[in-house]
């Protein structure tokens, strides 16, 4: 597997894309980050994604993987040489993904949208809204 080049889409201050990079960096897999503008999102991450045209991918091998909890189960997999990620019992690892979900749904969101209002706020100030175009 280290073999095949990893490259991972991202823009900076994503939650998400930071799970993926925290994922690949506990592996010790190296990366390359490729930077989206999501106001002008590229070929690439519009084929890679194309169901939702969002942030990270993984790129390996030929292959993309969307979405970031789907990522952290991939690399997990794809890369078993370090500590696994998930519990083997099946109920602590039912719970894992539970609150991986729970933290997507009632964190991230969270985060994402009070970014969001900050950046409307700011696209009252052109240059400082040019300087923060993450979302
Ligand atoms: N459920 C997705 C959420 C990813 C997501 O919301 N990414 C945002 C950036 S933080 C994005 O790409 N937004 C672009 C858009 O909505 O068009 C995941 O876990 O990867």
């Amino acid at each position: 597997m280290e073999t095949d080049s990893v490259k991972l889409l991202i823009v900076r201050a994503s939650p998400y894309a930071m799970r993926a990079i925290l994922a690949l960096e506990a592996k010790g897999v190296k990366y390359e980050l490729i930077e989206e503008n999501l106001s002008a999102k590229s070929q690439l991450l519009l084929e890679s994604n194309p169901v939702y045209k969002k942030i990270p991918v993984l790129l390996h091998g030929g292959k993309a993987i969307p979405e970031s909890l789907f990522i952290v189960l991939y690399v997990d997999e794809a890369w078993p040489e370090r500590a696994a990620f998930f519990p083997k019992d099946p109920y602590a690892r039912a719970m894992t993904h539970f609150w991986g979900d729970f933290i997507d749904k009632k964190i991230f969101q969270l985060a994402v949208s009070t970014m969001k209002t900050k950046l409307g706020i700011l696209i009252k100030k052109p240059a400082l809204a040019n300087s923060m175009k993450i979302f």
